[in-house]
Formats: C-alpha cells, structure tokens, sequence
C-alpha cells in the first residue's frame, strides 16, 4: 500500500545536544521542552526530556538527552551517540573553540553510527551577543554546506529560532523514516542498493542558513 494512505502511527525519536561546555545546550533544550529561561550555569552531566510535538500534523514523541559539554564526561558519548537518531550541533557565536569542536563531534557521530547520513542541525546559539561574534556567519554557513546540515542562528535567551531547529531535526528524521519505509515496502529484487539509495538522499537535501 502507498505510504500516503497508510495509518502513520506516533514516532518517537532520541534528539541528541551535543556542544562545548557553556555553549547553551541545557537553555536550548529548557526553552523548548518547559518555556522557560536559566540565567545561572550549572555544568549538566546528563539530563533527558521527553516531549510530545506536533509536526506537520503528525505526533512525534521526542527523547531529548542533554549532554555534557565538558570532557570529565565525555566517555558517555559513544553510548549516547549510539542510540540518538538525530543530532543538535551546538556552538555559541562567541566562542570560536566551540566552532571548531563540531568537526570532531560530528566525526564521532559518523564513527559510531556508520553511517553519514546522519539528521543534523547546526545551531550558533547566543545570537543576542553580536557584539561578542567570533565566528563569522560565512563560516558557519560553508560548514553547513560541505554537511548538507541546514544551520541556524538561534538564542535561547531571547527564544529565537529556538523551536525552528528542534521542528527541522524532526522533519529530517520523520523523512529519513518514511525513506526506510518506504525502501522496506518495494520487493526485493528492486530494492536499490543501500549506499545508492544513501547517495540519492543526500542529493535530494539542500542547504539552508536560517538567520535572525
Ligand atoms: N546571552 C545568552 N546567554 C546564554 C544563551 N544560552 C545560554 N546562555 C548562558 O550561558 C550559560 C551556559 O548555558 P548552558 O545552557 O548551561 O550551557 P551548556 O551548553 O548546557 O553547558 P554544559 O552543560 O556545561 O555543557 C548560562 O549562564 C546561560 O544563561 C543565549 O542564547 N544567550
Ligand atoms: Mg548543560
């Protein structure tokens, strides 16, 4: 039966925060899941959310896992990495070393899923510093590129942005879930073979920068 006509039950996603120490991935994630803004930094080890969202009209039940950015806690990552089925790439504006750590948390996210079609949203949070820009908006946006990752500018202090970059990261794995599917639903024998068909959904993503 086409997927269109198909009873889509609710989803349910693990949305990993990855990102530096201080970076903002605790207010993102406070902001989206509870509204609410924290002023005062408390060095997270591990917290996880779970949240029911609405996308494009389907129900989506969310596993938000908060990270550690710090490195006394970073052997969890591989776990972690493992499960997560999309990824917020978080770096602050301010901080250029914290632009530069996605390179390797991204090579990680590769290792240990074996797979480089992995959903992605980089996020250059704390946009309400402008003042305090270190990393250029062009870097960011060449790195989004040579990705395919969509970026985008948020903060969570003022909320911008904030509910765009969770809404993306569902729309890419809904999308990466029904391709699955999809491919699951066509008889074997015409069934494409898999690095093929990573190929095509990787052509078919285009690159996107969302500003303020
Ligand atoms: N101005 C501004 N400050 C922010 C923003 N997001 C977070 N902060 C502040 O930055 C500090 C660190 O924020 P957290 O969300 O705790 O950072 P984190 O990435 O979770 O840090 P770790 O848990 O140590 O990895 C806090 O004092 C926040 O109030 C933002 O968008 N703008
Ligand atoms: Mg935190």
């Amino acid at each position: 039966m086409p997927s269109k006509f198909r009873y889509q039950p609710c989803r349910e996603f693990n949305v990993v925060v990855l990102g530096a120490g201080g970076v903002g991935k605790s207010c993102l994630t406070a902001q989206f899941v509870h509204n609410e803004w924290i002023e005062s930094y408390d060095p997270t080890i591990e917290d996880s959310y779970r949240t029911q969202q609405s996308i494009d009209g389907r129900q989506v039940v969310l596993e938000i896992l908060d990270t550690a950015g710090t490195e006394q806690f970073v052997a969890m990552r591989d776990l972690y990495m493992k499960s997560g089925q999309g990824f917020l790439l978080v770096f602050s504006i301010t901080s250029k070393s914290s632009f530069e750590e996605l390179e390797m948390l991204r090579d990680d996210i590769i290792r240990v899923k074996d797979d480089e079609d992995i959903p992605i949203v980089i996020v250059g949070n704390k946009a309400d510093l402008e003042d305090q820009r270190a990393v250029d908006r062009a870097k960011a946006f060449a790195l989004s590129q040579r990705w395919h990752a969509p970026y985008y500018e948020a903060s969570a202090r003022t909320r911008t942005n904030v509910d765009e970059v969770f809404i993306d990261l569902c729309r890419q794995m809904l999308r990466r879930d029904d391709s699955h599917d999809d491919s699951r639903d066509e008889p074997t024998s015409n069934r494409a073979d898999e690095w093929g068909a990573k190929r095509r959904r990787r052509k078919k993503r285009k690159e996107r920068c969302i500003i303020l």
